[in-house]
This record gives structure tokens, sequence and C-alpha cells, in this order.
């Protein structure tokens, strides 16, 4: 498993859970010393990261991209795939083809998340899941051609009612090629009853983590026992990436070294203790 740290240039997104800000050659550069394998962006939209030219710093740094965010879509535009006005789901879905093709070119996957949309009056809750899954049909296929994957987050009741488990993020994707499940620990902490067993439920269908403890700070700071679902991620044979969507406190630096920390701690750990 590979360490990914979250670097948000949203200036709309302040507050969320990012661990760095702004300014994306600093994040590479405390990324690396603190020993990060990869970094997590999410961008205000797809020329802004490509204007970056970040594939010479990063491969200097020795750093690679785990995913890039497609959150901004909503936080920024108020876009997402569930809309009822066809307009703005095609403008949903060319914010995300953009997205996608910029983050092929740094090798990532681009991240469903907030710009899944949810049920309203307008649109049933069965129509909305309808849109979602027409919304990654045409998106999968165009990551696939661009040589990516696709990331899609379950996310907690609060924020859709889409999917807030894996189980029910694995329903959604049936029958869709090229798009694996993202588990983010703070929304299962509040969603699975098993965060464990959900993990083994999901398989070889997950392709992200969000490494996040319950209160969305860096693991370690709150109350999750990361211990049997790190052991379900070595059962699964999961190789990808643990990623950073915590808070930037106490502070970015703090939050981190906790994660990384936590991170070495988790692998050593449960690498020897030797399959289950
Ligand atoms: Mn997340």
């Amino acid at each position: 498993m590979k360490s990914a740290v979250t670097v948000s240039l949203v200036e709309e997104a302040r507050g969320g859970p990012f661990v760095f800000w702004g300014d994306v050659f600093q994040a590479i550069s405390m990324a690396q010393k603190l020993g990060f394998d990869a970094l997590e962006i999410f961008p205000p939209d797809a020329e802004t990261l490509r204007h970056l030219f970040l594939t010479k710093p990063l491969a200097t740094a020795g750093m690679t991209v785990a995913a890039v965010g497609t959150g901004a879509g909503w936080v920024k535009h108020r876009l997402q795939l569930a809309d009822e006005d066809p307009i703005i789901r095609k403008r949903a879905i060319d914010f995300i083809r953009s997205i996608i093709e910029c983050a092929a070119e740094l090798g990532a996957p681009a991240i469903i998340g907030s710009m899944q949309g949810r049920s309203c009056h307008a649109v049933p809750k069965e129509t909305a899941k309808s849109l979602l899954r027409d919304g990654l049909a045409v998106l999968s296929e165009h990551s696939q051609k661009c040589g990516t994957v696709l990331l899609y987050e379950p996310l907690n009741r609060y924020e859709t009612d889409q999917a807030n488990t894996l189980e029910q993020g694995l329903g959604i994707l049936q029958g869709l090629d090229n798009v694996k499940l993202l588990a983010d620990w703070f929304h299962m902490n509040i969603e699975e009853s098993d965060m464990a067993a959900a993990i083994r439920l999901a398989g070889n269908a997950i392709g992200h983590i969000h490494f996040a403890d319950s209160n969305r700070m860096a693991i370690g700071y709150g109350h999750l026992n990361v211990e049997p679902v790190m052991s379900a991620l070595f059962e699964i044979g999961y190789s990808g990436y643990l990623s950073a969507e915590v808070f930037s406190k106490p502070d970015a630096i703090l939050a981190a070294q906790q994660t990384i920390k936590a991170f070495q701690l988790a692998i050593r750990r449960t690498d020897a203790r030797g399959p289950q």
C-alpha cells in the first residue's frame, strides 16, 4: 500500500478536509520531506491543473498523483450528475471529462464524490440513481479511453442519498466497467455497521482509500479502531493508496506528520501479523 496526502487549490472549499492548501509546489516539497508516495489534488478545474505543469516537479520529487477530485464542479459551479436540468447535467459531464483527461496525463484517476448529487422534490431517488449511473457509464468509458479508471465514492447520509455504504456503492456500479469504489473511512465510520466486513465484501472493487479518522482528522486523532480495517485491506490484497483526506488540524504539518506516522505503524503492524 502507498501513502498520499491531499492538497486543495479551491479557495471556495476553505475549511474542507484537505491537509495542504493553495500552493501545490510547497505541498509536493512538504509531502516528499515527510515521506509520502503521492499527492491527491483538488483543483478548481482542469485548465488550472494543466497549467501547473506538474509532471516534471513530481518526477523530480519522486512522487506520483494518487487521484484528482472533481468536487469543485459542485462547490464552485453547482454542477452535479443527478440535476433535473439536462443542460446542467451536460455541463457536469463536460467538467468531469476535462478533469479525467488532465488526471490521466498525470497517471491518476478522477473521483466522483459530491458531483454525484442527490434526490430532491423534482428528482425522485430512483431517477437520481439512474441519472448518476448514466453519467458514470459515459465517464468510465472516457476514463478507459484516457487509460485510467474512474473512482466512485459513497458518502454519508448528510451529503448524498445515492449510496452511503460500500454495498450500496457496489449496487450503483453493477454492470459498469472501469469504475472502482473509493472507501472513505470517515463516511464508513458513520454508515457501516462493520467497516472491516464492508471492505471484505467490496474486495477488489475498491480502488482508493480516504484515510481519515472518525472525526475526519488524521488517523490517530479520532477513535477509529484501525487494526481490523487494515487487516481487511491486507486480506483483500489491496495495493492502492491510503490518502489523507483530513482537516488541516491542528495545522497542515502536524496533520501530515501524524498521518505518515499512522500509515507506517498500520502497515508494519498488520504486515507483521501475516495473513489472517
Ligand atoms: Mn472522501
